[in-house]
């Protein structure tokens, strides 16, 4: 089978590895592929180093890289280099950023200067992590320089700050009034995108965040087109668990956004396009439901505890897709 995903960071990246695992297990479905749209919104400058954190989460989850508890940046990890430049007074300091981690920025800085894409930057770093040997390609869901900036409520007036300023530096607590995605209205889909969605034997919807991971990809013109018209089934996994994020900060994100934090009201926002949604047992009844959506419980908490939690979730998806009348 050829599988196609859009995904965002930690959650996207956990719920992809879970599948590949879920794949590998079935003799009949081990030699799928899976072709991951990253969202590439997250994407900053530091240090004048271009860093794509939700690429580098897919990248180090797939590749066996990952700390694991933190679920972004490299295990093992030491912070010299940041230490030093936090001696010369370098900002920001806001931003971890390890010493192996720094090794990826460094090399797709270097690349960018030579003219490469980030569509072949992404493949070399892919190259590295053996996700090719694995059937795993992972495209940015642009090769335009996009960033997604977050206007929030100051006391002398509105303000935009990166996204990582909002996310990272002030956790989400400052009040976003709407997300700006600078770039993206002129963003053309990476080489690839539109041709993998079209090819499609399924397309999956990870528990990523819906506004910033997931509704950043929809974004790229000819994305959400794209989606409508594949003949392909199109399932995802609800963010949510009782209206709660398992992790990081969705639920303010739709509050930005005026959507209530439901399984059902995300469920919504992807009405025009999805044809499965998998959901927590607690939320079944949480409707109202987009008609002629299938919506099931997972047989257990929609919670990716551990790596076989994941692929126990990946695989309910799988079978959904595999059920699924579109
Ligand atoms: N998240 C944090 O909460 N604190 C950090 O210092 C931090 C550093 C970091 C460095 C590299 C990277 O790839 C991710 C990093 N993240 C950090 C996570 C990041 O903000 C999120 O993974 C995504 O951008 C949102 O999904």
């Amino acid at each position: 089978m050829k599988i196609v995903a859009l995904a965002g960071g930690v959650g996207g990246a956990r719920f992809l590895r879970g599948l590949r695992d879920a794949l590998d297990a079935d003799p009949g479905l081990a030699h799928s592929t899976l072709t991951v749209i990253a969202n590439t919104g997250d994407d900053i400058t530091l240090f004048g180093l271009r860093v794509s954190p939700d690429v580098d989460t897919l990248l180090y989850t797939l590749g066996g890289g990952i700390d694991e508890a933190q679920g972004w940046g490299r295990a093992e990890e030491s912070f010299a280099v940041q230490g030093e430049l936090a001696a010369y007074g370098v900002q920001p300091q806001w931003f971890a950023l390890g010493d192996k981690d720094f090794g990826t920025h460094i090399a797709r800085s270097l690349w960018l200067g030579h003219g490469l894409t980030p569509t072949e930057i992404t493949a070399r770093l892919a190259e590295r992590w053996g996700l090719p040997g694995r059937g795993i390609t992972i495209l940015p869901m642009t090769d335009a320089p996009v960033e997604t900036h977050v206007v929030v409520e100051r006391a002398g007036g509105p303000e935009a700050i990166h996204f990582q300023q909002w996310w990272v530096a002030e956790r989400a607590e400052t009040r976003a009034e709407k997300f700006v995605v600078a770039g993206l209205d002129r963003a053309t889909p990476a080489p690839g995108v539109l041709e993998a969605i079209g090819a499609a034997d399924l397309v999956l919807l990870p528990p990523s965040n819906p506004v910033v991971s997931i509704g950043i990809i929809l974004g790229v013109p000819g994305v959400r087109e794209a989606l409508r018209g594949t003949p392909a089934p199109i399932v995802g996994v609800a963010p949510l668990i009782g209206g709660r994020p398992v992790r990081g900060h969705a639920d303010a994100c739709l509050r930005a956004i005026g959507v209530d934090s439901t399984a059902a009201a995300v469920a919504g926002l992807y009405a025009d396009f999805l044809d499965g949604w998998l959901v927590d047992p607690g939320d079944l009844e949480s409707g109202p439901y987009p008609d002629g959506m299938q919506v099931i419980a997972h047989d257990g908490p929609l919670l990716m505890s551990d790596r076989q939690a994941a692929a126990r979730i990946a695989r309910a998806s799988l079978d959904l897709g595999l059920s699924v009348n579109v």
